[in-house]
């Protein structure tokens, strides 16, 4: 039979297709080949393809057994570009890494150990370490329950995803500049990497409330022209480089939120607006918000505890913040859910 084995699921509020490392090419130009032939890439529309024609739903995770003892599963991402023939492993992705341990179970690379499974997965892409909680009653995975999050319609079981320390995940540092905020192109930003490079900056700096939908953010040409203006000048700040093929670093436009929020957000991811928020891109966000020289920090209405509540287009995401005396950031994590959607082979064109 021809065709490849691959699992379509969905991890917290993006889908992608998960694959054996096994049953795909070693050679990375074969990879990338094969992967824009499965997606339907490049075409704004993925027809031909089983990508969703949006970068939330053109991704990839390659599973294989570890090559770390500190770890169950490697894990390795992949973004597929929509409408570019490009394939970037420059970044990592926590949404998808909630479906991770679901099908790694699913694929038998990690057994169940009971009515809950902690599975240690290493994120290939930044070389750091996540644990996720996986519903596993005789022995299966459950994706039933009551969690629910924001994006996403419905109910789930919960998948907790915690990171002991991801700071400098692509950029070596928390601060790439050493700076809490550093002014490109006339607007104060801050440079951060807490798991997921980010320069974060003021909604009205650029002019907009930081309240606007994604559509509306994504037909004002102007507005986009200089988000992408100041992305290529923080990418070398960032120690990234030349990011113009890079999906890094997410762009950040934060504001008060009226709700009472720790931060309402819209993220550039890059080109596109995100419809919700990403996993390390709102821890990163977070953080910011506790640095009292950011621009994130001016807009901030930080809680009492360690719960962070992080608002987005599609409503709202909860982001554990811990911190030592001196007010480092040491450990994060979030809620998500995650679901098998289709088990089976795909044909790439
Ligand atoms: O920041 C989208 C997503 C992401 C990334 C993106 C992510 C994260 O929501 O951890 O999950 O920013 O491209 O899937």
């Amino acid at each position: 039979m021809d065709g490849l084995p691959c699992l379509w699921m969905r991890g917290g509020t993006s889908k992608g297709a998960y694959f054996l490392a096994s049953d795909l090419p070693t050679d990375r130009a074969a990879l990338d080949d094969l992967l824009l032939r499965v997606m339907g890439s490049p075409d704004a529309n993925q027809i031909d393809g089983i990508g969703g024609a949006d970068p939330l739903t053109s991704k990839v995770a390659i599973l294989s057994p570890s090559t770390r003892d500190d770890a169950d599963v490697d894990y390795w991402f992949l973004q597929v570009f929509p409408d570019r023939p490009l394939v970037s492993d420059a970044q990592g992705c926590g949404n998808i890494l909630a479906g991770v341990g679901p099908a790694a179970i699913e694929r038998g690379l990690v057994g169940a150990t009971g009515d809950e499974t902690n599975i240690r997965i290493h994120m290939v892409n930044t070389g750091e370490v996540a644990t996720a909680t996986i519903q596993t009653p005789g022995g299966r995975v459950r994706y039933g329950g009551d969690a629910s999050i924001d994006g996403v319609p419905g109910r789930h079981a919960p998948i907790p995803l915690m990171f002991d320390d991801v700071a400098g995940s692509m950029c070596g540092t928390l601060l790439p500049t050493g700076h809490e905020a550093d002014e490109i192109e006339g607007v104060s930003c801050t440079l951060i990497d807490n798991g997921m490079p980010c320069v974060v900056m003021r909604a009205d700096a650029l002019g907009i409330t930081g309240r606007e939908g994604r559509e509306e953010l994504e037909a004002n040409a102007d507005l986009k022209d200089r988000v992408e203006a100041i992305r290529l000048k923080a990418g070398h700040l960032m120690a990234l480089g030349d990011v113009s093929d890079k999906s890094v670093p997410k762009m950040f436009l934060v504001s008060r939120d009226p709700g009472g929020a720790a931060l309402m957000t819209r993220s550039f991811i890059p080109h596109r607006v995100h419809a919700t928020i990403g996993v390390f891109a709102a821890i990163t966000a977070a953080t910011a918000a506790t640095l009292p020289g950011s621009p994130a920090h001016e807009v901030a209405q930080l809680p009492e505890g360690t719960t962070f509540r992080i608002a987005h287009p599609g409503g709202a995401a909860d982001v554990l913040i811990e911190r030592d005396e001196a007010g480092r950031v040491i450990r994060t994590g979030t809620l998500r859910t995650a679901r098998k959607l289709f088990d089976g082979r795909v044909f790439p064109r």
